[in-house]
């Protein structure tokens, strides 16, 4: 492994934050983190790297979240088998004195986990980078909190940094997945020079960028390319507005034996399209809401189109959940959206 390395210099702004939730770690003697539904790589690549942080420390850290960890990201998640709590995550919950909800700030988005969450009398750190049009609904406790933040996971760097904490290379990796998904492998408008400086100070933990490359991105099961087939054949594009949208057929992930996460980057592919402003992913979820993902080019704000809606994200990519038939929602979005690109108004 190589020598400790030096870390980045944290941004102004969030030393107080940093410092604050590390007190709480400090203090706390069991720590149970979670993060939203449907984690992605940023979700589970914060959470586990502050698991190894706070090993490290000696601390007792569990993870918990109110979905299963998505199958790219087992490689992260499989090593800490004795702290994932998942699959009983309403009792390690019942069991916590600390709550740290990462990647979201929202109660909305913890799922089956939000009532637990609610009900007890627990501090509830929260570290995020999504941009909050509204104050969060989670319970009082620390804030770590900065839209700027090209992913949760450079947030948990930048609290390692002003706690002092020794970066474990196994930590190292996990933020690293964070920051490299987050940012479309350091191709989205968020990858910024200190992105790819605290990127650098990660693989200086003595990390392999090409293993982590081929496990996140370049060991598909079969059926998450038959439904990128099945799901590009949906593309409908308007290139007088700039709209490009697709939908994800009806019982597709259970025909192709695959779940949600593989859906990621369909929705940038729409966004692919030449002259396209606003890509949009429809689906349906289990609970009969209609997901929709928005991503945008140029200056299309979709985190302030998603808030009618009840959504919210980043300005380039956001989306929310919404009640209705498919017809009905994607009738009430492509409509805005239409409106929105060929007026700049949203209404
Ligand atoms: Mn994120």
């Amino acid at each position: 492994m190589a020598s400790k390395p030096k870390l980045e210099s944290v941004p102004a702004g969030r030393k107080r934050g940093a410092r604050a939730v590390a007190e709480a770690l400090l203090a706390a003697r069991r720590i149970v983190m979670t993060t939203h539904v449907n984690s992605d790589g940023d979700g589970v690549g914060s959470e586990v790297g502050l698991v190894h942080l706070l090993k490290a420390l000696g601390k007792d850290a569990r993870i918990a979240n109110p979905t299963p960890v998505p199958a790219r990201y087992a490689f992260l998640v499989d090593p800490l088998k004795k702290h994932d709590r998942t699959e009983h995550a309403v009792a390690a919950l019942r069991d916590a004195d600390l709550f740290v909800v990462l990647d979201i700030s929202d109660l909305s988005r913890l799922g089956h986990l939000a009532e637990t969450i609610h009900g007890r009398d627990v501090v509830t750190a929260c570290v995020d980078h999504h941009l909050h049009l509204s104050p969060g609904t989670l319970p009082r406790g620390p804030r770590l909190v900065d839209p700027a933040a090209s992913a949760t996971s450079e947030l948990i760097y930048d609290l390692a940094a002003v706690a002092g904490w020794p970066l474990t290379a196994a930590a190292a990796r996990a933020l690293y997945v964070g920051l490299l998904t987050d940012t479309g492998g350091f191709r989205f408008s968020n990858t910024s020079p200190r992105t790819l400086r605290v990127a650098a100070s990660l693989l200086e933990c003595g990390l392999d960028p090409e293993h982590i490359y081929e496990q996140v991105y370049a060991t598909a099961p079969i059926g998450r390319l038959r439904l990128t087939a099945e799901v590009l054949e949906t593309l409908v594009v308007e290139p007088e507005v700039g709209l490009s949208w697709i939908t994800v057929p009806a019982g597709s992930l259970a025909r192709h034996r695959v779940s949600a996460d593989d859906l990621d980057g369909l929705v940038e592919l729409a966004r692919s399209v030449q002259g396209t402003r606003m890509a949009l992913l429809f689906r349906t979820l289990s609970s009969g809401k209609i997901k929709v993902s928005f991503r945008s080019v140029g200056d299309v704000d979709v985190a302030a189109f998603a808030q009618p809606f009840g959504g919210g994200g980043h300005a380039k990519a956001s989306g929310a959940s919404i009640s209705g038939s498919l017809d009905e929602v994607q009738h009430e979005v492509l409509a805005a959206a239409r409106r929105l690109l060929s007026n700049g108004r949203v209404s």
